[in-house]
């Protein structure tokens, strides 16, 4: 059977209540000061079912000082009963309810038309009249309009039938969304302990279900008994009036406008993004950072109205706008929201949210912004999750900061990752956990490394290349470093750039030397090829040989370090031999073996070579490592 809430709505002492109990035997006013008073203060439930549908029914206070009560209600319902009496016809919270529930975007409803037994029949034309006046252009200009007696009975019965058809049509609710519960009421029963209520917005929760208190500093408790309408169930699904019996948690922790949703899932936020309609009944325009009363969910939180590319907004105007709350909330795109000016709480306004984690918007940023605020009021839940991949830029997004900000399943985040790698919109960056990199930044970033590298070979174009490191520092210091590595990968694989130990260059890069440095280089070689084995420092070297040459000695030492990198010569500890003096020196070895013996003291080496015992043990250790020789005892033996 299709589960659906539905909330009355109207004026004070037009009959909501009766008509509650009217319709189910349920007398929703459960205070003792509603009974004595004959007012209904907080909202109140009971439930029916007509036709294939199971209505959970809320009672609202028409009372215009419990307004706020009444949307801890409203957010959640799916149908409106609109009780107008017949007696007084439209009056002001029948207004400012209605207005409500159409900011809210509740999809369907009735009109109902109360205390029939005190009107007659032309009084009932004119309230009619007067109602489809009212209603023309909204929800519920083609909606049932029933007129019912809840003193005699009359019309019940149709209101009923009226119900049962209108239950048929309502959509049903995501229930594969994440999972939340905003709370409008705690109580504890005899036995069995802590018992929150609430309509369950979207997805299910299970019996047994470890939940988080949002906010709250991070409460968990269990889920140990769920109840629908009164009756023990497994699982709530969207759209039900839910009761759970926590386990692990005292009434004191959790008030009305706390939300519970799955644990370690979503997070509260401290702003939202939103598109915002001004009500055309607001007294006055609303000025930039407007102090306000933001009701989302059952909470209601301070907040101010940074308009967005406004300086201030007409009533009956709308705008995008940051709502900078006074204390954190949960919120997630597609909730409705409505503001209520602080003093006096009239409701002025309200409207959707686009984004629940955005950046502090800055007024030099308007257009932009409005950009992609205009996006993701377009977007279905799909495409939000592509421009929150756009949005995060090049830090990349993790699938748990979507879910968050989206309020996505994870399947859906899953598949749309697919989707937009397989599109080249998104790469994904490897990683614990893995990020999801919109195309166009990964691709920037690489292009940027190029620049950032083509412009060090123009700076030096003597060097094999740029420290890896610094290429790092200069443009990724801020990002996870595999966002680096996977970028710069990527250059490799391309063929655009090449690693080579630690400096990265582009693949195109060529040492070109003029013919005079290069005839400085050669005679850089030649006089280390013609010292052999007599080790010169390359400090020594570069003052013998720069002066000559007519070159300062850091472009001697650029020189050396080609040859070095190249193999020409042959850094050793801090000596440098050239490569044929080396080749030289391992044939004397292999003769020596074959002449003398396949082994050979350090004593004999340095005569073999004529180095003194200072240089003798850095170039046997190399020649070790070289695995031209291996070490045994004091000795070596030549392999
Ligand atoms: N004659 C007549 N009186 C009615 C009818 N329905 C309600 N009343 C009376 O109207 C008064 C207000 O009814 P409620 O149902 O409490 O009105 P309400 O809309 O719930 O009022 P609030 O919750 O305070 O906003 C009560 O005295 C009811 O007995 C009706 O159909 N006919
Ligand atoms: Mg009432």
């Amino acid at each position: 059977m299709k589960r659906i809430t539905i909330g009355t709505a109207g004026h004070i002492d037009h009959g909501k209540t009766a008509l509650v109990k009217a319709l189910t035997g349920i007398d929703p006013d459960r205070l003792k000061e509603e009974q004595e008073r004959g007012i209904t203060i907080d909202i109140g439930f009971a439930d029916l079912t007509c036709g294939d549908t199971h209505f959970g029914l809320i009672d609202v206070p028409g009372h215009e000082r419990f307004v706020k009560n009444m949307l801890a209600g409203a957010h959640g319902i799916d149908v409106v009963l609109l009780i107008v009496a017949a007696d007084e016809s439209v009056m002001p919270q029948t207004r400012e309810h209605f207005e409500i529930c159409r900011l809210l975007e509740v999809k369907s409803g009735i009109v109902v038309i109360t205390k029939i037994d005190l009107a007659d029949g032309e009084l009932l034309e004119l309230v009619e009249t007067e109602i489809a006046d009212f209603v023309k252009g909204s929800f519920l200009e083609s909606a049932p309009v029933v007129r019912v007696s809840s003193r005699t009975g009359a019309g019940i019965e149709e209101l009923k039938r009226a119900l049962g058809r209108l239950g048929a049509t309502v959509g049903a609710r995501d229930e594969r969304a994440v999972p939340r519960l905003p709370i409008d009421r705690v109580f504890t029963i005899k036995g069995f302990g802590t018992v929150v209520t609430g309509t369950l917005i979207s997805g299910s929760i299970l019996a047994g279900d470890e939940l988080e208190l949002l906010p709250s500093a991070g409460r968990r408790m269990r889920a140990r008994g769920i109840q629908v309408h009164g009756n023990a169930v497994k699982e709530a699904r969207a759209g039900e009036r839910t009761a759970i019996n926590l386990q692990g948690i005292e009434v004191e922790e959790i008030a009305r406008g706390q939300v519970l949703a799955p644990a370690a899932r979503l997070v509260t936020t401290p702003m939202i993004d939103v598109r915002l309609h001004y009500l055309a009944s607001a007294p006055r325009p609303l000025r930039r950072r407007a102090r306000v009363r933001l009701h989302l969910g059952t909470a209601e939180i301070l907040a101010r109205v940074v308009l967005i590319g406004a300086a201030e907004l007409a009533p009956g105007a709308s705008t995008f706008a940051q709502l900078r709350l006074e204390s954190p909330t949960l919120a997630l795109p597609g909730d409705h929201f409505i503001i209520r000016s602080y003093s006096p709480s009239i409701t002025i306004g309200g409207g959707i949210v686009l984004d629940p984690m955005p950046q502090k918007h800055r007024a030099r940023e308007a257009v932009p912004k409005i950009e992609t605020l205009e996006r993701l009021a377009a977007a279905d839940e799909p495409g939000r999750i592509g421009i929150f991949v756009d949005m995060a830029g090049e830090y990349g997004i993790s699938d748990a900061e979507l879910a968050a900000r989206s309020g996505a399943s994870n399947e859906t985040i899953a598949r749309v990752g697919e989707d937009m790698t397989r599109q080249r919109r998104a790469v994904i960056i490897p990683g614990n956990p893995p990020r999801f990199l919109a195309k166009a930044f990964f691709d920037d970033l690489l292009k940027k490394a190029r620049t950032l590298i083509r412009e060090y070979h123009q700076k030096a174009p003597l060097d094999a290349g740029m420290a890896r490191e610094e290429v790092r520092e200069r443009l990724f210091a801020r990002l996870n470093p595999e966002i680096f590595r996977a970028v710069i990968s990527h250059g490799i694989s391309r063929g655009e750039i090449v690693t080579e130990k630690d400096l990265l260059r582009l693949s195109t890069h060529r040492i070109e030397l003029s013919p005079q440095e290069q005839a400085a280089k050669n005679h850089l070689a030649e006089l280390y090829a013609r010292a052999a084995l007599r080790p010169i420092s390359l400090d020594e070297a570069i003052t013998q040989a720069g002066p000559q040459l007519g070159i300062d000695s850091q472009r001697a030492q650029r020189f050396a370090q080609m040859l070095i990198n190249s193999g020409e010569l042959v850094r050793i500890a801090d000596l440098v031999f050239h490569q044929s003096a080396i080749e030289e020196l391992k044939s004397a070895l292999r003769r020596f073996k074959i002449e003398h013996s396949p082994r050979i003291d350090v004593g004999a080496f340095k005569e073999l070579t004529g180095v003194s015992r200072k240089y003798a043990i850095p170039l046997l250790e190399y020649l070790d490592r070289q695995r031209v020789t291996r070490r045994v005892g004091d000795a070596r033996e030549i392999l």
